[in-house]
């Protein structure tokens, strides 16, 4: 289901895919990476499986943690997407106040970014920086992992959040409400899913703006809109972010990142 940025409001402007090459090299890694362990396996002597498993954590070292200092949350420096190595710019709070009185944190969240797509494409273009207001729109991977902190979120709270907040935007951006839109997302909250207190949701954007949604780990639908994309990222990081600090250290992550 593809959106169209309408009204006044430009649409967003998307750079070339050259990502054929990367897959490849992703894909010769894949081979080498299955090429060794078949020979560790022919190396090593039959039972006791803790001594291969220790080989092949070794092989393959895990992202060190980032810890949000507040809530404790844990966000790896790097996930890896189909090969696309997206790396963390930086971390924020959601909160919430209920009932106009105290504000609780929601969740805690992490930007990542693919960042040798954005070196490439800054080289190709010509650019001497790229800014962080650019990224919703772009046709880069890119993803933003929700830690929950708040441990009664009910699936109706979640789904009339995210029609507030991503509802507001796509009318922002659009200049009409998209209820189609809002419902190809939404139909992907199962009342049975369960959110418990740090489950990690990971929103991906994919090549050509596909947005992938994955509960610890498990992937539960994706939705293709240039629109949505561009709605989501703009929470965290657009004119009106969440967290102000948040979008900060973002900001500054990114331009480290790339420099
Ligand atoms: O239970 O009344 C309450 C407070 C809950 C606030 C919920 C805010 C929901 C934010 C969206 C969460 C997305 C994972
Ligand atoms: O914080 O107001 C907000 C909304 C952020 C987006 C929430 C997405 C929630 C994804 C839940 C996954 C369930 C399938």
């Amino acid at each position: 289901m593809e959106a169209m940025a309408r009204g006044g409001m430009p649409p967003c402007r998307s750079p070339g895919p050259p990502a054929a090459m990367a897959a490849a090299a992703a894909a010769a890694v894949a081979v080498a990476v299955n090429y060794s362990y078949a020979h560790l396996k022919l190396s090593l002597p039959p039972p006791s499986p803790s001594p291969f498993f220790a080989a092949i954590s070794m092989a393959l070292p895990s992202p060190p943690l980032t810890v949000e200092s507040s809530t404790g949350a844990e966000f790896p420096a790097w996930i890896d997407s189909d090969g696309a190595k997206l790396e963390l710019a930086g971390t924020g709070l959601r909160k919430k106040s209920i009932l106009g009185l105290k504000s609780i944190v929601v969740y805690a969240f992490g930007i990542y970014a693919n960042a040798a797509k954005l070196r490439e494409l800054k080289l190709k273009d010509d650019k001497k920086a790229i800014s962080l207001a650019e990224l919703p729109c772009m046709d880069a991977e890119m993803s933003v992992r929700l830690v929950i902190v708040y441990g009664k979120l009910k699936m109706g709270t979640v789904r009339s959040a995210f029609e507030e907040s991503i509802g507001g935007r796509i009318k922002k951006f659009s200049g009409a409400e998209n209820k189609e839109l809002l419902q190809s997302f939404t139909q992907l909250f199962k009342e049975d899913i369960k959110l418990p207190k740090g489950t990690a949701i990971d929103m991906v954007r994919l090549p050509g703006h596909v947005l992938s949604t994955r509960i610890d780990g498990q992937e539960v639908g994706s939705v293709k809109s240039e629109l949505l994309c561009r709605c989501l990222f703009d929470l965290y990081i657009g004119d009106e972010p969440f967290d102000v600090a948040g979008k900060e250290a973002i900001a500054a992550g990114l331009s480290s990142m790339l420099s």
